[in-house]
């Protein structure tokens, strides 16, 4: 049993820019860190500070207590760990990187066939946000090794534990991560808008539209099952009707809404209700 569990060593596969910035995190903790990378080149900077360059896959996982794989994608993490995985009985994995639910759900059902203890993650933070205040991972998988892992890990950011199932960490982070380009795609519209009608853009997003999605925000949030988006003071009526308007501002400007207009539907089922009720 070990007296600090903050010394388990700790391997990262992935050295792009996320792996770089979690292995950077974990430095600045005090961890030990062994790191491995496809293309050799992108370890010098944390080897400078203090972790040791592993030269293959094999070496890497055999020198941490725990092997943190932050990859591009779910194909290359099957590739790394193809050649390996029969040799990773008792070893703990943790994937950080993105994925589906059912892959992550898979790659649990596979490694486990190899004996690993096994937690999917989803990264809640971009490079430059790991390791401050407001960034935190969602794991999935076993309670006990979460348990166990989120002190080490925690420099990275906060350890968010969400279930058993070792897809809920993805389908969380998916999710989250649609919310976000919901958004993006919206604030691309709106500037598209304020372009098109010669308006100035630099103003509009400095003095109005970071201001209102911040205010709106927690109410987009908290809303967001349409058939729950019943502001007391914001009733389905008039929300229904503004919609309409602001899509008809936008066909004026002549710029294409397909992404909020998929909410007209919605609104009109909503106000429908709002009213027999
Ligand atoms: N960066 C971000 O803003 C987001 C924030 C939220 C979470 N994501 C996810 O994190 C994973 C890694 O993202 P990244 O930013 O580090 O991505 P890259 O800088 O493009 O680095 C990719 C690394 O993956 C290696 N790699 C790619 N294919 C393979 C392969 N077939 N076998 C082995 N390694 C592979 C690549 O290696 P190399 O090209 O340098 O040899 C990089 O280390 C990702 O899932 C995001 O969705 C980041």
């Amino acid at each position: 049993v070990r007296m600090n569990i903050t010394h388990e060593r700790i391997s990262i596969l992935g050295l792009g820019a996320m792996g770089r910035a979690l292995a950077g995190a974990l430095l600045e903790a005090g961890r030990e860190v062994t790191v491995w990378n496809r293309t050799p080149g992108k370890a010098g900077d944390l080897v400078a500070r203090g972790a040791r360059e592993a030269s293959s896959v094999e070496e890497a996982i055999k020198a941490g207590d725990l092997t943190v794989v932050c990859l591009l994608d779910d194909s290359s993490v099957r590739e790394t760990l193809a050649p390996v995985a029969p040799k990773l009985d008792g070893r703990t994995l943790v994937d950080l990187t993105s994925g589906s639910v059912r892959q992550a759900r898979e790659l649990a059902g596979w490694l486990k066939g190899y004996g690993v203890r096994f937690l999917s993650g989803g990264i809640m933070a971009v490079p430059p946000t790991v390791g401050t205040e407001g960034a935190f991972i969602l794991y999935s998988g076993a309670r006990d090794l979460f348990d166990r892992v989120a002190p080490v890990l925690s420099p990275m950011a906060r350890p968010h534990w969400v279930g058993e199932d070792p897809g809920f960490a993805a389908l969380y982070d998916m999710a989250a991560l649609s919310g976000m380009y919901g958004i993006a795609a919206g604030a691309d519209h709106a500037v598209a808008m304020v372009h098109a009608e010669g308006g100035d853009v630099e103003t509009f997003k400095r003095e109005v539209l970071g201001l209102w999605l911040e205010q709106m925000l927690p109410f987009m949030v908290v809303g967001a099952e349409a058939s729950e988006t019943v502001l007391e003071d914001s009733n389905p009526g008039m929300q229904a009707t503004g919609l309409e308007t602001m899509l008809a501002a936008s066909e004026e400007a002549g710029v294409p809404a397909e992404l909020v207009g998929h909410l007209r539907a919605s609104l009109w089922r909503m106000r429908h209700a709002a009213t027999v009720a």
